[in-house]
């Protein structure tokens, strides 16, 4: 905690004594902020922020808030000075038995030596992560058939491989965006990474540096947008994603700040106009609060089932159309992505509004249910565009449910320029941090360089649409095998409980 000289200090004392709707107080990294006239503006409710009048706020704050959303959020004169570090006292904290149990299972995890594919990571993660953090980041929409569908689609797609093709050197490294990626595997956006780990998204940050993999920003990263750009190597290239701010100047400010910051892609959200109800998140959400005091009676707050992600939605402006793109390529000279087309009809209205590509997503299977994988709609949307003809640059990017080098090669043949992978580092991290993202880099290598020789290409570009067949793939009926690895990680909703008695 950094007092400077001129400071206002105010004491722990004085702090107590707002804790109140009338006058609410909040210590947030060591400074103390009048949060009164803005408990009905926070997109998360004033439940929670009352929870913690008139005290130290800042673990609750951590892991879902960017460091500087206070400071921008709330007008200067509510500022008020730092706490007078003289008057703290120390606060012996209990560590709770699921904290206990967290660290014990942490201690035995399986040796990173021991981590052979992508699926262990969810598996140790799923052990690992609080039951909040699992609940947030594996939770996916209404009875969550597209984030099984997500997996199932690649298994409906068959390898054509050549062989005697002298596959002595292959070679995966591609560009995207221009920009040089060692991969053809971007790191996509997910929120919220300190749910999951301390050191949140910049575990992502230093290990793509390290391996020169483009990392997507998220706009609700729990790290500041700053905090990642600064902890890249000199000229790391990022993507940023974008949710759309009712207050467009907001938008507007963010947008050219990530310009000026040197990020090379502008990757729009557009398939979340509402949050999808994703019931595992709302489920523990509506447990957790029953325990909690009642802070407040009939205030105007969120609805108290809205589990984590619903309740800090609410800035998200769903009146964004078509009619925004020009307006979005007047703020900014990045290239434009749409992030969530599902059809080949979008596909091709994206195209004529003048962006520069797309990204085929169901948002990990977190919005639309029963909304097809993208690998499905990239066989339409492939075909559009050859019948419509393009003449200029437009690339298709696919994400949701990549688990396997085999998977991206799969989508790379059917047309896409590059992957898009978010829960697999996302659990890398919270299962190991900056390590298990570079063990997961170094395992889409190895698995790339074996899948390439096996089907014999030596590069990307000598990936061709022949090499696989997806005829089976928008046949929704039929037996396959079974993924035993993704069933065992997969874990089934639960149903309502009666109370304890
Ligand atoms: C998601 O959870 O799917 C997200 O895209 C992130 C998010 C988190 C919180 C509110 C809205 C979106």
């Amino acid at each position: 905690m950094s007092v400077s000289l001129n400071e206002t200090l105010i004491s722990a004392e004085t702090v107590k004594q707002h804790a109140s709707r009338e006058s609410c107080w909040i210590i947030v990294h060591g400074k103390v902020y009048d949060v009164t006239n803005f408990l009905d503006e926070h997109p998360g409710g004033s439940k929670i922020i009352l929870k913690y009048a008139g005290r130290d706020a800042t673990e609750a704050y951590e892991p879902i808030h960017p460091p500087d959303a206070i400071t921008t959020n709330l007008p200067t004169s509510k500022h008020l000075g730092a706490i007078d570090p003289a008057t703290i006292v120390a606060v012996v904290k209990e560590v709770s038995e699921e904290e206990k149990r967290r660290q014990a299972l942490l201690a035995t995890r399986p040796p990173l030596d021991e981590i052979v594919n992508l699926h262990d990571f969810e598996a140790v993660a799923r052990v690992v992560l609080p039951e909040k953090a699992w609940a947030y980041y594996s939770s996916a929409s209404d009875d969550e058939i597209t984030i099984r569908e997500n997996r199932l689609a690649f298994q409906r797609v068959w390898f054509r491989p050549r062989v005697l093709r002298n596959v002595a050197h292959v070679d995966w490294s591609t560009t995207i965006l221009g920009q040089k990626s060692s991969l053809p595997v971007y790191i996509s956006a997910t929120a919220l990474g300190k749910l999951g780990h301390p050191d949140g998204e910049l575990n992502l940050t230093r290990a793509a540096g390290k391996h020169g993999v483009i990392q997507m920003i998220a706009t609700l990263a729990s790290c500041s947008f700053d905090e990642i750009i600064d902890a890249g190597v000199p000229g790391q290239p990022f993507f940023v994603q974008l949710y759309v701010n009712r207050d467009r100047e907001i938008t507007k400010r963010y947008v050219q700040h990530a310009e000026k910051r040197g990020v090379k892609g502008l990757f729009i959200t557009v398939d979340a106009p509402q949050l999808g109800r994703r019931e595992k998140d709302m489920r523990l959400k509506l447990i957790g609060d029953t325990s909690g005091a009642k802070v407040q009676e009939g205030q105007k707050d969120v609805p108290k089932d809205q589990g984590v992600a619903r309740a800090i939605s609410a800035f998200i402006d769903p009146s964004l159309c078509w009619d925004d793109i020009p307006w979005f390529r007047s703020i900014t000279k990045m290239p434009i992505i749409l992030k969530g087309i599902s059809t080949a009809e979008d596909a091709l209205l994206a195209y004529e509004s003048g962006v520069q590509g797309i990204v085929l997503s169901n948002h990990g299977g977190r919005q639309l249910d029963t909304a097809r994988s993208a690998l499905e709609i990239l066989v339409e949307v492939t075909e559009a565009l050859k019948k419509r003809g393009t003449t200029r640059p437009f690339d298709v990017f696919v994400d949701g449910g990549v688990r396997r080098a085999s998977d991206v090669l799969k989508a790379l043949a059917l047309g896409a320029k590059a992957v898009g992978v978010g829960r697999a580092f996302l659990y890398a991290f919270c299962a190991y941090g900056q390590p298990g993202v570079e063990k997961a880099i170094q395992i889409f290598r190895d698995e790339l360089e074996m899948n390439m020789r096996l089907l014999g290409v030596r590069t990307l570009s000598e990936l061709r649409p022949e090499m696989v067949d997806a005829r089976a793939l928008n046949v929704h009926t039929g037996a396959v095998p079974e993924d035993n690895l993704f069933r065992t990680t997969y874990q089934p909703l639960a149903l309502a409980k009666f109370r304890d008695s």
